[in-house]
């Protein structure tokens, strides 16, 4: 099949410091800004649960999908991206523009995400940036139609993937989580980090 353009995975990218001090800079933030299962237009809810860190964090509800600036339980800010990340989405996807949205994903087992395109964001042009953390995802990557050819990708803890280019409208889904892969996550699981420019420049 014909590789999609602008797909970079860095296997092993963050060492296993920066992985742990990451966890526990997402579970502090998840204190405050808990992690729910939302549920979409259609009225499902989703296996996996989500919140955000960063000016702006994507949301699902009745009235649909969209990137708000606060937390849809609290009605409180998204807490603080860790700098780390700013310095990753610097590095990796735009050193001039910052990401404004971080979109936190805890699978525990048995969690899945639907094949779907990232598509709520002002600008394509802005690469999305996913950090892998804990258990390993068995990752579905497609093509831009839902009908195209997919390959399926193990994306392991301290992996990063950039999405740029014509991957950026890619549809691509998580078929499931290899359950006790890792230690890294208290409880165990999967927590993916996806850093996005959502507004304009
Ligand atoms: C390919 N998250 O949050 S990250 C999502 O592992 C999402 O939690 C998955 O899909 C996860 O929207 C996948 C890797 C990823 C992120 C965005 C993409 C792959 C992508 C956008 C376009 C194509
Ligand atoms: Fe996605």
């Amino acid at each position: 099949m014909k590789d999609l353009s602008g797909f970079t995975l860095l296997p092993g990218r963050l060492d296993p410091s920066a992985q742990a001090a990451l966890v526990d800079a997402v579970l502090t933030a998840a204190r405050t800004a808990p992690f729910h299962h939302q549920v979409t237009p259609g009225g499902k809810a989703m296996s996996v649960e989500m919140t955000g860190l960063g000016p702006l964090s994507w949301v699902t509800d009745a009235r649909g999908y969209r990137y708000e600036a606060r937390h849809p339980l609290t009605g409180e800010p998204w807490p603080p991206m860790p700098p780390v990340l700013q310095a990753l989405w610097a590095e990796l996807a735009d050193p001039a523009v910052p990401a404004d949205a971080c979109l936190v994903n805890l699978y525990r087992e048995g969690a899945r995400m639907g094949p779907h395109r990232d598509q709520d964001e002002a600008d394509f042009g802005f690469p999305v940036l996913s950090v892998s953390l804990g258990d390993t995802a068995v990752f579905r990557l497609g093509g831009l139609k839902r009908t195209d050819p997919t390959r399926s990708v193990r994306l392991a803890s301290g992996d990063v993937c950039l999405l740029a280019g014509e991957s950026r409208l890619a549809f691509h889904g998580v078929d499931r989580i290899l359950a006790g892969s890792s230690r890294l996550v208290p409880g165990g699981g999967r927590i993916n980090l996806t850093l996005r420019r959502a507004r304009p420049a």
